[in-house]
């Protein structure tokens, strides 16, 4: 595998292979002509949506623990949910479980109320990156409720992103994690991967109704760079269409990319600087390896420019973003470091676990068949669990999904109203914190000049430097001093309370 696609891919691929197993297609589905339609939880779905019976269940708390209630909407006839309670993780909130239906796509989500007030707090979706990366792990490494032990059990996490917010983990695209397709059908790229979840979303917010109309975030990392703004676009164009149907639009309030793979073109000179320019540690490769990178840095830009930006030539701009990002790879990974935290060296096998044998933890616990019979996770499910899909992360790959920067959908989106935060953990060096923050000055919108004319100033927590920021007109960029690629894990305090401020336009 070349290196640069393993790098974004917070997309841990575990020791044990999961068996590519081939489906029997399901007989599907089986209509009952009931308008919540119990299905028991251990298979089956079903339900008929009718425009006469619809009537939304005002709280989520009527669910079953045991059985899944399946919803639908005459506006999304080809969509329905199964969500079911589940005694997971978190057992001092209502948690839940379940799939979103489309037609015979399934995608599983995790929702857990606020430990705040869930009546009036606000809700985040979270998605992790990769591509093929599922949010298990930043549910049970990162931002969730409770974290996965080296032991292989769970605890209570107390900075929690849920302390004032409801939250959703997604696995995402269809393939990744407890998600799944009846007939082998994929999502191969991001803008696909957008439909599915703005129908995820709008069906959501329409059952669960005492959501609705609820100032709504979309969160993520890594690869999450390329998929947040997209997602985020797709929602908020879905909203006059959502309107027309009878539908309350779905309030996007904000995109909040936590070490995002924004531009990749930004990426690949700025692994140079990681390495040899003090950025966030002093120099990790030798003055021999510096020199020899930085001859590469103007034909590289030039290159990519001409290839990826001002026109698209697939063959050439592939060659120009691997050759250059492979020669930045080779000689960050002579150093043994991690490339997601470079303040240290990669624990275990980076094809394995990415450095972070955590990861095969999450693998584990959740290959637990008690466990996903908790979750309620579809019989279609089978073998071990993943943190990392590769195939989909290979699929991604082979259509150069990662070669088409985000930035035009971040500008859009800030015209738009919906605002934008963009975070980074300073010691990652894959989508580090240089390229980020150069990604924010290059946004091309109204605020430009006035987000690039601020200083960079130092935001504290608790009185401590917990990194640098700059804002803007609802732009705002912050580094996370000394957290890797994984930000909360590393920080859980600092990041909570950026999170924190954030959701209530508090500055930094
Ligand atoms: C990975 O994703 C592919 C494509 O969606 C799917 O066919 C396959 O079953 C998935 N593999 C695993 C192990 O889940
Ligand atoms: C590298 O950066 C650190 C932190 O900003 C600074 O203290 C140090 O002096 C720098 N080293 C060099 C050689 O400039
Ligand atoms: C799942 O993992 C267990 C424990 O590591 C292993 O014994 C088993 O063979 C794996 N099953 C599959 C289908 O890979
Ligand atoms: C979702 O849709 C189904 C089918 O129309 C309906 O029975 C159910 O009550 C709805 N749920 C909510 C919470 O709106």
């Amino acid at each position: 595998m070349r290196a640069h696609f393993l790098l974004f891919t917070l997309a841990f691929q575990v020791g044990v292979a999961v068996s590519e197993c081939n489906k029997a297609p399901h007989s599907h589905p089986a209509w009952q002509a009931l308008f919540t339609s119990q299905i028991d939880a251990s298979g089956g779905r079903g339900g008929i949506y009718d425009a006469g019976l619809f009537t939304p269940l005002e709280t989520l708390d009527a669910l079953s623990d045991s059985r899944f209630t399946t919803f639908g909407h005459p506006a999304f006839p080809r969509y329905s949910v199964r969500a079911k309670k589940t005694r997971f993780c978190d057992n001092t909130v209502n948690a839940y479980t379940g799939y979103i239906d489309i037609e015979a796509r399934h995608l599983f989500f995790y929702f857990f109320e606020s430990r705040g007030d869930p009546s009036k707090d606000d809700v985040i979706f979270w998605t992790n990156g990769g591509p093929g990366g599922s949010s298990s792990t930043g549910l049970l490494m990162e931002l969730g409720p409770c974290r996965v032990t080296g032991d292989g059990e769970i605890k209570y996490h107390k900075e929690s992103w849920n302390t004032n917010a409801n939250l959703f983990f997604i696995d995402q695209p269809i393939g990744v994690g407890f998600s799944y397709a009846d007939y082998g059908e994929t999502a191969s790229t991001t803008e696909a991967a957008a439909k599915d979840v703005a129908a995820f979303v709008a069906i959501f917010f329409e059952n669960f109704s005492q959501f609705k109309g609820r100032a709504f975030h979309m969160a993520g990392e890594s690869y999450a760079g390329r998929y947040l703004p997209l997602f985020a676009a797709e929602v908020y164009d879905q909203n006059p269409w959502l309107a027309q149907n009878g539908l309350t639009p779905i309030h996007l309030t904000s995109i909040m990319i936590g070490n995002g793979m924004v531009d990749m073109f930004a990426l690949v000179p700025s692994h140079y600087e990681m390495m040899c320019e003090n950025a966030s540690l002093p120099p990790v490769i030798s003055i021999s390896e510096c020199v020899a990178l930085k001859k590469l840095i103007p034909r590289c830009k030039k290159w990519m420019k001409a290839e990826c930006v001002d026109h698209f030539d697939a063959v050439n701009c592939a060659a120009a973003t691997d050759f250059c990002g492979d020669s930045m790879g080779a000689a960050f990974a002579s150093t043994g470091r991690n490339p997601y935290d470079m303040s240290r060296n990669c624990e275990g096998d980076t094809a394995e676990s990415l450095c972070y044998p955590l990861a095969n933890n999450i693998a584990e616990y959740l290959s637990k068949p008690s466990i996903q019979t908790l979750l309620g996770v579809d019989p279609a499910v089978t073998g071990n669990f993943s943190v990392a899909n590769m195939t989909v992360n290979a699929i991604f790959a082979r259509n150069l999904d990662h070669l088409h920067p985000t930035s035009d959908h971040i500008s859009a989106l800030l015209e738009h109203g919906v605002r934008v935060l963009v975070y980074v953990g300073s010691y990652d060096w894959i989508c580090n914190w240089v390229a980020n923050e150069r990604s924010t000055l290059d946004l091309e919108w109204s605020g430009q000049s006035v987000f690039a004319s601020q200083e960079l100033r130092e935001w504290k927590v608790g009185g401590r430097h917990a990194g640098v920021t700059r804002s803007a007109k609802g732009l705002t960029f912050a580094s996370i001093y000394a957290a890797g690629h994984m930000t909360p894990y590393d920080k859980p305090v600092e990041t909570l309370a950026l999170i924190q401020r954030w959701l209530t336009g508090v500055s930094l």
